[in-house]
């Protein structure tokens, strides 16, 4: 139906039918403050929607470029809308439909690096966000330490003028700034890292001090990377959803977001002279302090998420939703909660953990938000340790059980050996995929050398891991069951 209606585009938006929200200040104002980069369905319903409640709130000029750092496809979609796009708040009552119009470009690195980098250095740019996923920040998720192995990262030690990894890009335009004379502008990391900002500073150290130790210095002084917590529920577009943002706007749009109602974003206020979109005013936390909202969300929330959807996955559920609704799942996340998870998180100010652990179900049980578990389990290797592998580290140090992590990890082994439980294959993506299958295979058939070897990848797992007997016990156990009783029987045990 979609193909014959008008496309999506600014001459459209007072045709919009009146349900529909939209751009009600004037897009004319804004300039390129915010240049984002890995413009992905997530920061389209989170930061985006953040920046335009504050236009709407107070107005201003804080307009964004969008970069994509691989592909095409995004621009490709959203240039011929200059710029705009559908988003769909969804749950069991239907969709509200809003027009976003913040965004005013999108750039394609690998075609037009020359372009990004002025984006980045020009006098006007004062915040560069990022949601370019785990794996975008080429670091040893274990230590957190830059991975100078990784093939854009050698690319951009050796050209570092025109580079390809977010990191390569940060340190050159901020090179560029310097020797402008310019002042720096803020690095906002809104991926899914503990103590994302601190982080980040420490790659961007480690890729500057080998270029130039002056201007790593200069960056160590000037440049500010706050912390930030960003929760919203976003599933990767699926075909319907061209044609439910269809039927709402009565246009084409090619790139809506289907998300939950929930949003939160808890930032740490600390900007390169202060300069950033008053966001509070459209209900983000501007706090001292990001790491316990960070916890409570990485552990609590993607925890869960990355539990469900490895031993959800063996057991044949295809969302999220599916996963929760069934008892034996539902109890199962329930009990890791209250029994492995919480004990160890120390609830931020105001927050009861117990509460908010029996909202993220109802957020999970969300019947009309089809958040596949495939999706989830992807770059498990980069999602483990600040998701399941630190909660297990403190419960390990105290001496306590963990029979429900130990399971968790268990289906994740389970799950990067790449065969089902009805012996199918699992289209596995993962940076490590190819390691991990070669190592699980050579391992042969028994389950503890099978859990050797998964566990041999120092890059998940660290050194300590590996070399804890009740851990390699625990997880050995959990496997074995796995493979005799199977994911959902072994929920139970
Ligand atoms: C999910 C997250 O894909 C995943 O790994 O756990 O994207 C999750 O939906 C968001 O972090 C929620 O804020």
């Amino acid at each position: 139906m979609s193909e014959t209606l008008p496309r999506l585009s600014p001459e459209r938006l007072a045709a919009l039918p009146a349900g529909v929200a939209r751009p009600r200040y004037d897009r004319a104002a804004l300039r390129p403050r915010i240049v984002h980069l890995g413009l992905g369905a997530f920061f389209r319903a989170h930061g985006a929607h953040y920046t335009e409640d504050v236009l709407h709130a107070s107005g201003g000029d804080w307009g964004v470029v969008g970069v994509s750092l691989q592909r095409p496809d995004q621009r490709d979609r959203l240039a011929p809308q200059g710029g705009l796009y559908t988003t769909l708040r969804r749950d069991a009552s239907g969709d509200a439909a809003r027009v976003v119009g913040c965004l005013l470009e999108v750039l394609v690195a690998p075609e037009d690096t020359a372009a990004v980098l002025a984006r980045m250095a020009a006098p006007e740019a004062a915040i560069v966000s990022l949601t370019i996923t785990e794996k975008g920040y080429c670091h040893d998720p274990a230590s957190g330490r830059l991975n100078r192995d990784h093939p854009d990262i050698r690319h951009d030690l050796a050209a570092p003028e025109a580079p390809r990894s977010a990191v390569g890009f940060l340190v050159e335009a901020l090179r560029l700034r310097r020797e402008r004379g310019l002042r720096p502008f803020t690095v906002l990391c809104c991926d899914n890292l503990p103590q994302n900002g601190r982080l980040l500073a420490g790659l961007v150290h480690d890729f500057a001090a080998v270029r130039d130790p002056g201007l790593a210095a200069w960056i160590a002084a000037e440049v500010q990377l706050p912390c930030s917590m960003v929760d919203r529920i976003v599933p990767a577009m699926v075909p319907e959803d061209l044609e439910a943002a269809a039927r709402a706007t009565g246009c084409q749009d090619a790139a809506p977001v289907v998300h939950e109602p929930f949003r939160q974003w808890v930032i740490e206020d600390r900007f390169v002279d202060g300069l950033r979109p008053r966001w509070e005013e459209a209900g983000a936390q501007l706090v001292a302090e990001v790491e316990p909202f960070e916890h409570m969300k990485l552990r609590l929330l993607n925890g869960a998420h990355s539990a469900l959807a490895y031993l959800g996955y063996l057991a044949g559920h295809e969302t999220i939703v599916d996963t929760v609704s069934d008892p034996a799942f539902r109890a199962f996340v329930q009990r890791l909660w209250a029994e492995e998870i919480i004990p160890e998180v120390p609830p931020p100010p105001g927050v009861d953990l117990a509460a908010y652990a029996a909202a993220l179900l109802d957020r999970f049980g969300n019947p009309a938000i089809r958040h596949r578990t495939w999706q989830i389990a992807m770059d498990g290797s980069q999602k483990l340790p600040q998701r399941l592998l630190g909660t297990l580290r403190e419960r390990l140090a105290q001496g306590r059980p963990i029979p429900l992590l130990a399971l968790i990890v268990a289906g994740w082994i389970r799950y990067v050996g790449g065969l089902d439980e009805q012996g199918q294959e699992i289209d596995v993506r993962d940076p490590l995929a190819r390691e991990l299958r070669a190592a699980l295979d050579a391992a042969g058939t028994d389950p503890a050398a099978r859990v050797r070897a998964a566990l041999g990848f120092g890059a998940i797992f660290g050194d300590d891991l590996p070399r804890n007997g009740p851990f390699v016990q625990a997880v050995t156990t959990a496997y074995a069951r796995l493979l005799r009783d199977g994911a959902r029987a072994s929920l139970a045990a």
